[in-house]
């Protein structure tokens, strides 16, 4: 059976506790939607991502077999984290994937080469072809529809010190979706 993987940057407690932080900022600009030219009824309200799965993707792999699992943690049995910080200091709403996320214009360069290898052994491999570059971001809120008026501001960059790569699973359950950790890179 078929599993869906990514690869992404787990965080520390420390990170968990200031993204709540914005979180709850930001659900009160949030709580107000507001109604779209000739629209009938309000948006439904945006939705929390729950702090077990607050994450930073680095590469999707989209569904993966068993066989195409077990390659691909042949492939990267060993994988080498980049030591780097990396601030996210700016959010940003995309309309298209319905997303608030935090994010940042400058990428450390070890940390875009490690997404990119990634990304590139996955279409390598008959998984996930990534039509977009890599930009580092940790999505807040999904279903995110339109927004009142003005910039979305952050009080407080949040600054990431990256130890730690892991490879997850995203587990569809009636309550939503959990990720499990397959395998973590130290
Ligand atoms: O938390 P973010 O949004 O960065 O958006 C999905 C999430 O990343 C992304 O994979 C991560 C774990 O679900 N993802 C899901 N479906 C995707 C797709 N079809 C996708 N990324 C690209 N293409």
């Amino acid at each position: 059976m078929a599993a869906r993987l990514f690869f992404a940057v787990p965080l520390d407690r420390i990170n968990q506790l200031a993204l709540i932080r914005q979180q709850a900022r930001l659900s009160g600009v949030l709580s107000r939607p507001e109604m779209a030219e000739g629209e009938k009824k309000p948006h439904r309200p945006a939705r929390l991502v729950p702090v077990a799965n607050l994450h930073l993707t680095l590469a999707f792999l989209g569904n993966v077999t068993q066989s195409q699992r077990q390659a691909l943690l042949a492939r990267w049995q060993t994988l080498a984290v980049p030591r780097v910080t990396l601030t996210l200091d700016g959010l940003a709403h995309w309309p298209r994937a319905r997303v608030i996320c935090l994010t940042t214009q400058y990428t450390p360069p070890p940390l875009s080469q490690l997404a990119n290898a990634l990304r590139r052994d996955a279409a390598c491999h008959g998984l996930h072809a990534s039509q977009r570059g890599f930009r580092p971001h940790i999505t807040l809120f999904r279903d995110v529809g339109p927004l009142p008026a003005g910039p979305l501001t952050l009080t407080q960059p949040i600054t990431l010190t990256i130890n730690k790569v892991a490879l997850m699973e995203s587990v569809f359950e009636p309550g939503g979706v959990r990720y499990q950790s397959i395998k973590t890179w130290e």
